[in-house]
C-alpha cells in the first residue's frame, strides 16, 4: 500500500467473502510502504476490517511518511469476532525506520502464529493502547531490538534499573504488578492495583490493565479485556514511583478470582507503549469461620471463640466490614448458648 491519504476500511483480507475460512495471501494481508497519512480501519463497527488467515503478517508496517493510524480492525480473527483465524506470524509487524508516530487502538489482534504485534527499529513512537490481545503464540507485544545481523530478538525484554535502555519504544519498561484485588460494592465493580513504575519518561505515564482468563506461558501478559487505565507521575529525572489506584472497572465485565491481569505502559504526551508486564493473579476477598465445639457441661458458662479470617484483601486502605450473627444447630439460642451479634471490621 502506497500513496497520499489512503483510507483502508471494511475489508475482508486474507478470508473468503464470510470472514470464516482462509483464502491466504501469500505474504502479508496489508503491507505498508512509503504511505502519507494512511490508516487501516476508523474504529467504527463498519469501517472494520477483517485481516486474518494470512501467510506472513496481518499488517507489515514498512516505511511510512507520516503518522499511521491502526484502528478497530480484527487480526486473525473470524468475522464472529472470537474464533481462530491467525495469521501465520504476528499481528502486525512494525519495521519501519522513519520518525513518524503509530497509534494501535481499539484492535483485536489474537490466534496470530507468533506475537500479536512486533516492533522492531529504535526510531519513532508505537503507541499500542485499549487493544485486546490474546490468544497468540508468542507475546502480546514485542519489543524486538535488533541483532548485528538484521534479524530481531524476540521474547520478553526484562526491565532495566533506571530505564536508560534504548531499542523500540526505548525499550520502554512495563509496570509491575504486586496486587490487584476484586471489590464488588453493590452493582458497582472495583479492583485496587497495587505496584510500581521505573522509567526516565519525565512525566504522567499511562498504566492500562487488562485481564485474561490465564496467564501466557511465557509468564507476560498478553491482554485480552481492558480494565481501564490511570496515570503515574514520574519525576524529573526519571525514579521509581510505587501506585495504588482504586478503578471503577466497565459493567458487563466478569471478575473471577485468579484471573491473570496484566498492564502496559506508555509515556507521556502518546510515547512509545511497553511490553505487557508479567501476570498476577486477580485476589477477591474470601471470609472463613473456623468450627468450633464445646461442652455444655452443666453449670456456669464456658466461652466459644470463633476466629474470622480474611485473605486476599488489601487491609487497611481498602477496609472490609461484615456482619456476623449466631443462628441455632444442635444448639438452641438462650437454652444452650448467649445470642450474640455484631459487626467485624478488618
Ligand atoms: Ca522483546
Ligand atoms: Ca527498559
Ligand atoms: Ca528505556
Amino acid at each position: 500500500m502506497q500513496g497520499d491519504y489512503t483510507q483502508v476500511v471494511n475489508n475482508f483480507i486474507g478470508t473468503n467473502a464470510s470472514g470464516a475460512a482462509a483464502i491466504a495471501n501469500l505474504k502479508s494481508g496489508i503491507a505498508l510502504n512509503f504511505c502519507f497519512r494512511c490508516s487501516i480501519g476508523d474504529g467504527t463497527v463498519s469501517g472494520r476490517n477483517l485481516i486474518s488467515g494470512n501467510i506472513e503478517h496481518g499488517i507489515t508496517i514498512g516505511p511510512i511518511i507520516s503518522g499511521l493510524e491502526i484502528k478497530g480492525n480484527y487480526l486473525g480473527l473470524q468475522a464472529d469476532g472470537q474464533t481462530a483465524l491467525g495469521n501465520t506470524l504476528d499481528g502486525i509487524y512494525s519495521d519501519t525506520n522513519l520518525d513518524y508516530p503509530i497509534k494501535v487502538t481499539n484492535n483485536f489482534v489474537a490466534f496470530n502464529g507468533r506475537n500479536g504485534i512486533t516492533i522492531t527499529t529504535n526510531i519513532g513512537v508505537r503507541q499500542v493502547t485499549n487493544n485486546s490481545i490474546h490468544s497468540n503464540g508468542a507475546l502480546g507485544i514485542d519489543l524486538a531490538p535488533k541483532d548485528f545481523a538484521g534479524n530481531p530478538i524476540f521474547g520478553v525484554t526484562p526491565n532495566d534499573p533506571g530505564d536508560g535502555d534504548s531499542g523500540p519504544n526505548g525499550l520502554m519498561n512495563f509496570p509491575v504488578l504486586t496486587k490487584v484485588v476484586a471489590y464488588t460494592v453493590g452493582a458497582n465493580t472495583f479492583v485496587r492495583v497495587q505496584g510500581s513504575l521505573d522509567t526516565n519518561n519525565a512525566g504522567a505515564n499511562t498504566i492500562q490493565l487488562f485481564l485474561s482468563p490465564a496467564c501466557d506461558a511465557s509468564g507476560h501478559g498478553e491482554g485480552q479485556t481492558f480494565l481501564g487505565e490511570f496515570t503515574v507521575t514520574i519525576p524529573a529525572g526519571g525514579g521509581v514511583v510505587n501506585f495504588n489506584q482504586l478503578l471503577n472497572v466497565p459493567g458487563g465485565i466478569t471478575l473471577n478470582a485468579g484471573d491473570a491481569v496484566t498492564a502496559t505502559a506508555t509515556p507521556p504526551t502518546g510515547g512509545g507503549t511497553s511490553e505487557f508486564s508479567a501476570c498476577i493473579p486477580l485476589l477477591a476477598p474470601t471470609l472463613a469461620i473456623n468450627d468450633l465445639s464445646v461442652n455444655e457441661g452443666n453449670s456456669g458458662t464456658t466461652n466459644a471463640t470463633f476466629t474470622v479470617t480474611l485473605t486476599g484483601a488489601i487491609g487497611a486502605v481498602d477496609p472490609v466490614t461484615v456482619n456476623y450473627a449466631t443462628a441455632n444447630g444442635t444448639a438452641t439460642g438462650a437454652s444452650d448458648y448467649v445470642p450474640t451479634n455484631g459487626t467485624l471490621t478488618f
